[in-house]
Order: structure tokens, then sequence, then C-alpha cells
């Protein structure tokens, strides 16, 4: 079924799968993961909030709190400094979210946010050094140029001191050798390598030294995951609910997908992990049963898409394909998701049913499911944010849907109280 829809997407739309026109969420088509280097045009895009247009004549970076010296610079500036480039992953902690069962809210991403770029600025550290840090500075606020849709929480997120002064975190206004797009943050963004893209903001304007942790709502409740194993479905306390660094190790297969011929075929994709490197990728047709070592290629890199193949002499039938990236610390990819409330750093080696036969199998068509009449405080309540696309890939129950509509209507969702029962109603019943 999901293999299904996954070639149906692929196969329709070449470049990117829309989950969200705005806020903007794109994600990357598996088809694409073939290039060590993800082209800006297949990169995907995630944003909580539209898209700023900052000019560069009006922006400036602003650094303050807890410095010897606050200093304000300008891209100018920032260029007068050593510059550095670096290749590295940029992957959403939410990134295979739609897979874990049970369904957890929130973009339901399946293989594609996360791309690897080339990227040029300097060091972040040589940009504090000009500002002084004080000894008390542990954490830095990070603040970019979005604005906030309805009274949702701004974007705003502090990066540890100890990772901030890590040689290889940066401030970049370039990516593949391009300005940075307003998409991807122009004019500057925070490259947090090995560490999942809620670090990275996006259009940063300010940096705020401070002497803990931040705590509004994009750092205290989103981004967290349990520190020990949970059963799926349980819900977890507070206080053992630690923020999102690590990348996972983790893998995708680009080629082929869902159907192919009968002969010898050429399956490939990509590796990542965090920092350190991958050093292993095996493939199993059998549904995880049994694992072939697969040819490492291309360029090895401390932070980028490592590139793999493997020659498959395939008949007819019907199989399953799996992944399974290893890297040098020994972590590896599990064959169970580690199922977590919020539905961050999915990286089991995910089956990829495939058919080979002569011919294409059927296109499967999807239909919604029955549903009453749209009850009026549908698009008065969601539509100021968000579309269909946005509802429709949920999937959740009536009790999830309740959250996510306190969680709305806290963010000045318009839903009357007496409209909450009838819009929770139709919520449960089509997009279920
Ligand atoms: N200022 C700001 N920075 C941001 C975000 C945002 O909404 N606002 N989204 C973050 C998240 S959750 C992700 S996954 C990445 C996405 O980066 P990309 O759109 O360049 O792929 O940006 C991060 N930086
Ligand atoms: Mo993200």
């Amino acid at each position: 079924m999901a293999a299904g829809a996954a070639a149906f997407l692929s196969r329709t739309l070449p470049s990117a799968t829309i989950l969200s026109p705005s806020p903007k969420d794109v994600e990357m088509p598996v088809g694409e993961f073939i290039d060590e280097i993800t082209p800006v045009e297949h990169f995907f895009v995630r944003c909580h909030t539209l898209i700023p247009e900052v000019k560069l004549g009006d922006w400036k970076l602003e650094i303050a709190g807890l410095v010897e010296k606050p200093i304000t610079l300008t891209l100018d500036d920032l260029k007068k400094l050593p510059r550095v480039e670096m290749e590295s992953v940029l992957e959403c902690a939410g990134n295979g979210r739609s897979f874990y069962q049970p369904r957890v809210a929130g973009a339901q991403w399946r293989f594609g946010s996360v791309g690897n770029a080339r990227w040029t600025g300097v060091r972040l550290r040589d940009v504090l050094k000009r500002a002084g840090l004080k000894p008390e500075a542990t954490q830095l606020l990070m603040d970019g140029a979005d604005v906030p849709m309805g009274t949702m929480p701004k974007f705003q997120r502090t990066l540890e001191v100890k990772k901030a002064l890590d040689p290889d975190t940066m401030l970049a206004w370039e990516m593949n050798g391009r300005p940075l797009t307003p998409d991807h943050g122009f004019p500057l963004r925070v490259i947090a390598p090995g560490w999942a893209s809620d670090s990275w903001v996006k259009w940063l304007t300010r940096i705020d030294a401070m002497d803990h942790e931040f705590d509004g709502f994009w750092m205290k409740t989103a981004y967290r995951h349990p520190n020990h194993h949970v059963e799926p479905g349980s819900t977890v306390d507070a206080k053992d609910m630690i923020p999102v660094t690590d990348l996972n190790v983790k893998s995708v297969i680009a080629t082929p997908d869902a159907w192919a011929k009968p002969g010898l075929i050429t399956v490939q994709g990509v590796a990542w992990s965090n920092a350190s490197p991958v050093t292993r990728v095996e493939l199993s047709a059998d549904g995880g049963k049994t694992w072939s070592a697969t040819k490492l290629e291309g360029r090895a890199t401390k932070y980028g898409f490592r590139k793999w193949s493997y020659g498959w002499k395939a008949v007819e039938g019907q199989y399953t394909l799996m992944s399974k990236a290893t890297n040098a610390a020994g972590q590896a990819q599990p064959q169970e998701p580690e199922w977590n409330p919020n539905g961050y750093l999915y990286n089991a080696a995910q089956p990829r049913p495939i058919a080979i036969a002569a011919t294409a199998p059927p296109i499967p068509t999807t239909h919604d499911a029955e549903a009453p009449a749209e009850p009026q405080s549908y698009k008065a309540g969601c539509f100021a944010c968000h579309d269909d696309n946005m509802m429709r890939q949920q999937h959740l129950t009536r009790a999830q849907w309740d959250r996510e509509v306190t969680k709305m209507t806290n963010w000045g969702a318009q839903v009357k109280p007496e409209q909450r029962n009838e819009l929770l109603d139709y919520l449960s019943a089509r997009f279920r």
C-alpha cells in the first residue's frame, strides 16, 4: 500500500512532493537520492512560517546578551572573516515521521526531508570571538527574520555553546556555490553539522548569549524525545524528554522504486550519519532475513551523503528491499523503529516492496474516507494557515485531532467552542 503510493508520487511528481504549499513544506521523492550533492531545486523545504523577504541593505546580524561587547555585523563584515566551505547533510528531525505506528501528528514526511549541500560561510566561533562570550554563557538564542502566523510562538532555538564553538559549526551565506535562496534562509543561516535541522536557524538576525536553555515552545515542547525506550503509543514524563541533537545513521534506496524488469539491476542510493561517518551499507532483498554488503562509492566526507550501489540479479517475483547503514562508532539502523511521541529521528531500515516483472503493475488509486458534509468551521478554523494537503496527510484518531485543535486554537485558530465537536467529527471521519 505505502510503497504503491510512493511509486505513484515519484512517477507523477518528478522533483518535489508538496506536503503544504504555505507555510512551504516540500519533500524530495526517493528517485532523486542519486546525487552526492543535492541540487537546490530538489532540496526539501521546511518552514513553520511564511518566508520572509529579507533585503540585504536592511539586514544585519546582532550579537548581544552575555558578551563582553555587543556587536552588529553586515554580510560584508562577515565576509572579512576566514572563509570556510563544508559539505553537510541537512535533515529534518521529523523525516520519516509518516512511518511510525501508531501515527504521530505533524508534517507526514516520508524519506525526503533531507539533502546534502556544500555550505560557504564562516565558523560561528570566529564570529563569537568578535563579541567575546562571557564565561557564564552556555546557550545561544538564535532568532530569524520570520514572523509567526496567528498567535503561534516565534521559531527561536537555543544552541549549546559547546556545539557553537565546534570548529565545524558555521554561519553560511552560500549553498552549493550560490547565495542562499529565500526558502533556505537568505541571507544567513546556522549550519550545525551532524545535528537535526531544527538547530539550523534560517534568516538569522540575532544571537543572544544566555546562561540557560530558552524556555519557549520550540525548545521546551517541540524537538524533544525520550531519553529511554518507550512502548509505541505511550505518553512520556516531560522530565524524561531531552532536546533532539545528533542525527541517526540512515540510508535510502533511490532506485529501483516499486517496479523493475528482470535482469541485472543496479540498486543504488545514499547513506548518511552524524559526526561519525558511514562505514558500511548492506542490502536485503528478503525483508531483512539475509544481508549483503554494497559497494561504497564517490567521496567519503565527514558529514555528507555517501553513495552506495549493489548489482542485483533479479528474477520475476515480489521482493522486499531494505538497506541498512552502519557508522564508524558502530551505530547501525535498527529493523524496528524507535517510536517516540513527536515522531523524530526515524531511522529503521525501511521495507520497500518491489515487483520484478516484464510489465509495470497498475498504479493504485487512493480514495478519501467517507466523510460527513464539510462544516463551516473547517475552512474558517484551519485555512487561515493550512490547506487540505496538511490535514489529508495526518490519519489521526479523534483524541489526537482533539489535541491538535487545542494547540491550534491556542495559536489563534478561530473555532468557536460550540463548533468544536462537529469539527472533530469531520476531521476524524475524513482524515483518519
Ligand atoms: N527561522 C527559521 N529557521 C528554521 C525553520 C523555521 O521555521 N524558521 N525551520 C527549521 C526546520 S524544522 C528545518 S527542518 C529546517 C529546514 O531547512 P530547509 O528549508 O533549508 O531545508 O530549517 C530550520 N530552520
Ligand atoms: Mo524540521
